[in-house]
């Protein structure tokens, strides 16, 4: 049921639902949930279908005119967009001036329960980017600082094909620890490891019954002011 190696590893903690109390603090403010969503991945798996029925996947132009190798959608009350005129968060998908899908509960419960669990309370998101990697896609090191409200962390879900994420410090330049992050795995990043960057190494090519040939990310975000959503 899960793609490479760590199928064994993950038989060891099967069968506990939600969290399966493997967590790892990578810094201040950043824990890793291993296995956080396992038990209800095929159902985000289904939302996320729906949301891209209405918001199809697409890949976004950078502000420097290249094209993004994620594609991407988004749903909630605000959603990030990406073309030359710059990065922005947008109430309206850009293909067709309507309002992103909205963001399913079962993605606000569950971005609250692991923010909470990381020690973020009344974490509540107004945005959710939703990534798909094809093999080779990648996001090269960056800092997400388009939110209003720094105070807030972003809760990050991996779904599908493993990656290598990325994990550097406050300055570019700072060399980047390598984390495996795979099938069912949260993230939360928040505190003082809000503005680290980060970025994914491009994606190996595999096949995993959950989503067949691709990863899946989402990042739950609170993108507007203090106080909204
Ligand atoms: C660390 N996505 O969408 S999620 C992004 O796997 C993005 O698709 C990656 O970076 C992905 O912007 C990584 C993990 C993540 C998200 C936000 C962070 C890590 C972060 C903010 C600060 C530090
Ligand atoms: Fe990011």
């Amino acid at each position: 049921m899960r793609c490479g190696a760590q199928a064994v590893i993950d038989d060891l903690f099967a069968g506990l639902d939600g969290d399966d109390g493997r967590r790892e603090t990578l810094a201040e403010g950043a824990m890793i949930l291993r296995g956080f969503v396992r038990a209800r991945a095929q159902s985000l798996l289904a939302a996320v279908g729906e949301i891209a029925a209405t918001a199809p996947f697409r890949h976004m132009l950078t502000p420097g005119g290249l094209r993004m190798s994620v594609a991407m959608s988004n749903c909630g009350g605000l959603g990030w967009v990406s073309d030359p005129r710059g990065y922005r968060y947008s109430p309206v998908d850009p293909e067709n001036g309507r309002q992103w899908p909205a963001m399913p509960d079962s993605f606000v419960d569950l971005a609250r329960s692991a923010a909470a669990e990381a020690g973020f309370a009344d974490f509540t998101p107004d945005a959710c980017l939703l990534n798909r990697y094809a093999a080779g896609s990648r996001l090269s090191l960056h800092q997400d600082r388009d939110e209003i409200d720094r105070g807030a962390p972003i809760v990050s879900v991996s779904l599908g094909l493993p990656a290598v994420f990325l994990f550097g410090g406050l300055k570019r330049s700072d060399s980047p620890a390598r984390i495996l992050l795979v099938h069912g795995d949260v993230v939360v990043w928040g505190g003082p490891s809000r503005l680290r960057y980060h970025g994914v190494q491009p994606i190996k090519a595999g096949r995993c019954p959950e989503t067949g040939d691709c990863r899946i990310n989402l990042t739950l975000r609170k993108a507007g002011p203090p106080g909204s959503a």
